[in-house]
């Protein structure tokens, strides 16, 4: 392969179908995003041009995957694409048992709902949205303990989704290991701009939970782009290849929730994998409750296939280059341009500093939700706000959750857009950045009681 150093690469796959997308006009866009109560999740899909509010089930499948689609198996039970999709994670992931869900929420409901009891604390590098919420509907109580570089958007840190061993063994000695029923460990961490844990911490955290007899739950939603982070950037991994490194990276954790929908590259899908028996037969015996029968679990046969060749693909060296350079080229994009991002570049998205490019907006102010409306009103993009919108309110206090970080991520679906496109997105963020000293904030019109980045709106100041 040519050195990637000296030579240009490109897009490891040809285009085989093609989507039309188009730009409404500015004034068509001024009343869709009013409309919409300047959130973006509110936006019909058809009046956006670029759609980066997620990499979640956004994914172009390949025509392999799409072949698997026809080989769907559409049985209540004992599916073959089951067979299939468990093959490829014992062989990929390493994990003994899977229960496939309808998506990454749902396995993270069954492991809370097992694992957790009232009065516990799940330690974690960072929270999800929806993992802690589960989390916390289960009775316990979410504690960070990342590293602190994580919270700054500045630092430059390698392995910003470590742990921080001291945080850690410290609310394990005061709170005792018996009210911990388990380790929250992600790979490639989301709220933290898509940083990655390096494989020497997670040994370290393995050994540390060893000693006090406390599993680690892996969310693996993105385990091959953190594989490729520590492949490019951790001491003794530069010639291993990206499969390899998520097997180890797997085989140092319990068990694991999937989103399919991203690393996996499926529109829909998850999983819930473990290696202890008899949680496996608790979780076997729940998904029929909340899911479907435990060989489907809220997935279609043929999505179960395609999810199985997804897997497969995800881990391959070229589709991984890929993926990951292309969010680096737009970062670094904006990065000469003089844009605030989050850096180092995640491995899913640039996630725009809203607190340093609109500094006039107090955090009441909503700057990243403001930021994301912006950036839809100058040329359709969409994007999603992760700032004190997404933190929601302390459920004891009901106040607002102030966040470190107020970011908007421009998050990059995969196979889907090409360099031109990243283009674009660069052009317009700059332009609104040139214009940030004009933008006023936004304050809330309704919220809803749960995940209420999701249905809030806004209202202009
Ligand atoms: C993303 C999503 C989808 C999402 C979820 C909640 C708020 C906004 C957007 C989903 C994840 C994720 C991680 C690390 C679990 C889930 C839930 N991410 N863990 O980034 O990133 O999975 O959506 O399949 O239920 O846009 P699910």
């Amino acid at each position: 392969m040519t050195d990637n150093r000296e030579r240009s690469w490109a897009e490891p796959y040809k285009i085989k179908m093609v989507e039309p997308v188009q730009m409404i006009s500015r004034e068509e866009r001024e009343k869709a995003i009013k409309e919409a109560g300047y959130n973006t999740f509110l936006l019909r899909s058809r009046d956006v041009y670029i759609d980066l509010l997620t990499d979640s089930g956004t994914s172009a499948m390949s025509d392999r995957q799409w072949a698997g689609m026809m080989m769907g198996d559409e049985a209540y039970a004992g599916s073959e694409n089951f067979y299939h999709l468990e093959e490829a994670i014992q062989k990929y992931y390493g994990y003994d048992h899977v229960v496939p869900t309808h998506q990454g929420r749902g396995a993270e409901h069954m492991i809370s709902q097992l694992m957790i009891d009232d009065g516990d604390f799940v330690p974690g590098n960072m929270y999800f949205t929806t993992t802690k919420l589960h989390q916390e509907l289960a009775g316990g109580t979410f504690v960070d303990v990342i590293i602190d570089e994580a919270h700054d958007p500045e630092n430059e840190h390698p392995f910003k989704a470590n742990v921080d061993l001291n945080k850690l063994e410290d609310l394990i000695k005061e709170k005792g290991p018996d009210k911990i029923p388990y380790v929250s460990i992600a790979t490639s961490v989301n709220m933290a701009g898509g940083q990655p844990i390096s494989m020497s911490n997670l040994k370290e955290v393995r050994e540390l939970t060893n000693r006090y007899d406390i599993p680690i739950i892996h969310d693996m939603t993105r385990v091959a782009e953190n594989a490729y982070f520590i492949k490019q950037r951790e001491e003794g991994y530069g010639d291993t290849p990206v499969k390899d490194i998520v097997h180890e990276i797997c085989s140092l954790t319990d068990g694991a929730t999937m989103s399919a929908k991203k690393d996996a590259l499926v529109n829909i899908g998850g999983f819930l994998a473990l290696n202890d028996e008899e949680l496996f037969r608790k979780a076997q015996n729940m998904v029929v409750v909340y899911e479907g029968l435990h060989t489907y679990g809220g997935m279609a046969g043929r999505d179960m296939e395609a999810l199985a060749i997804g897997i497969t693909e995800s881990v391959d060296e070229d589709h991984i280059r890929a993926r990951v350079g292309q969010v680096q080229y737009l970062g670094e994009k904006l990065i000469d341009m003089g844009v605030p991002v989050v850096r180092p570049i995640g491995s899913h998205g640039v996630f725009l500093n809203a607190k340093k490019i609109l500094p006039h907006l107090s955090q009441d102010e909503l700057p990243a939700q403001t930021l994301a409306a912006e950036l839809y009103l100058d040329a359709g993009i969409r994007s999603m706000e992760r700032g004190v919108v997404s933190a929601g309110r302390d459920p004891e206090t009901g106040k607002h959750n102030y966040p470190d970080l107020e970011l908007v991520r421009l998050t990059i679906p995969r196979r889907v857009y090409t360099q031109a496109h990243m283009d674009v997105v660069a052009e317009s963020v700059e332009a609104v950045y040139q214009q940030r000293e004009d933008i006023t904030g936004l304050a809330f019109d309704y919220e809803p009681e749960y995940l209420r980045f999701f249905q809030s709106r806004f209202k202009k100041r």
